[in-house]
């Protein structure tokens, strides 16, 4: 970290990126996600020694690196293990939780499901591109079925039908549902203030074009648009509408009243009380 943190120093979005420069594709969304991001910390006026951005592996999984908070660069799939753990040890710190699609969807599936019902108080942030950037371009569970454009699909694509990232979290309970796009900045970092300040398990997922293996996803910019109906506190409307969702509205959908894990359960904050709980 290098920012000084203090109490009453107010923090830019600046302060919240560090001086590791990243090594993405020029032109890869996950650019503008960052920027979101670090905007939304200082927005919120979050401090950096308050904050953590937790992660699996991939391209869009290095972002810790790139912000000044307490970052963990964490293995695959396993991103929302570690975050989950890290907000119940330390319920003061502000956990944010990002990652790709494959990361988070595949090898990560089932921390998403269950993260999504046990309801801990984090934002989940998920860099949607469709693909496996890092491991070269193979299909990841968010592919469409046909596509095949790339040397690691199968011909005529895996005939999978894609995973629906807001669906599955809404029916697996997730308390805060929500679809940014990279190529809205200011909206996305909106998204994510909301997202962090709502308690529950948040789940953000944000189309963020991979340029090099989905060179078609430029393309985007000429597609998303602002949903045009509110956020529903009604889970059954929200899974309504997402049965017409053709993929590119986006805004809040969800925001519902659960409590959040932790809250009512008994947290173990100390070595010296988890040494003692374990003592044989
Ligand atoms: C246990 C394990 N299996 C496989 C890999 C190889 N691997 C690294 S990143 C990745 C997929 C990344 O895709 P995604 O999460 O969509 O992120 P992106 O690179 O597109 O941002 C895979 C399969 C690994 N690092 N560890
Ligand atoms: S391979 Fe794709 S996801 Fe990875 S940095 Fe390049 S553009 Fe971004």
């Amino acid at each position: 970290m290098t920012a000084s943190c203090n109490s009453s120093t107010v923090y830019s979005a600046k302060d919240f990126k560090s001086e590791v420069k990243p090594v993405w594709c020029p032109g890869c969304g996950d650019y503008a996600v960052l920027s979101s991001i670090t905007k939304a910390f200082a927005d919120l006026g979050l401090k950096p020694h308050e904050t953590s951005v937790v992660s699996g592996i991939g391209c869009s999984s290095r972002i810790p690196a790139y912000t000044n908070t307490y970052g963990f660069h964490s293995i695959h799939g396993r991103a929302l293990a570690v975050g989950q753990g890290l907000k119940l040890a330390r319920p003061d710190l502000t956990v944010l939780v990002a990652g790709g699609d494959g990361d988070g969807f595949s090898i990560g599936g089932n921390h998403f499901l269950h993260a999504c019902r046990r309801n801990v108080d984090l934002t989940y942030i998920v860099m949607d591109n469709r693909v496996y950037g890092m491991t070269k371009g193979q299909p990841s569970p968010t592919t469409e079925s046909d596509w095949d454009a790339s040397a690691m699909a199968p011909p005529g694509g895996t005939g999978m039908t894609p995973f629906h990232p807001l669906a599955i979290a809404l029916a697996a309970g997730a308390n805060f549902v929500a679809r940014g796009f990279s190529g809205d900045p200011n909206g996305t970092a909106q998204i994510i203030a909301e997202a962090i300040k709502y308690p529950g398990f948040s789940f953000v997922a944000i189309m963020s074009p991979c340029i090099t293996f989905r060179e078609e996803q430029r393309e985007w910019k000429e597609m998303v648009r602002p949903a045009v109906v509110e956020a529903t506190t009604d889970s059954a409307q929200a899974a309504r509408r997402l049965m017409t969702d053709d993929g590119f509205n986006i805004g809040v959908l969800y925001r519902g009243n659960r409590q959040s894990y932790g809250k009512e359960a008994k947290v173990t904050s100390t070595a010296a009380a988890l040494e003692a709980e374990f003592a044989l």
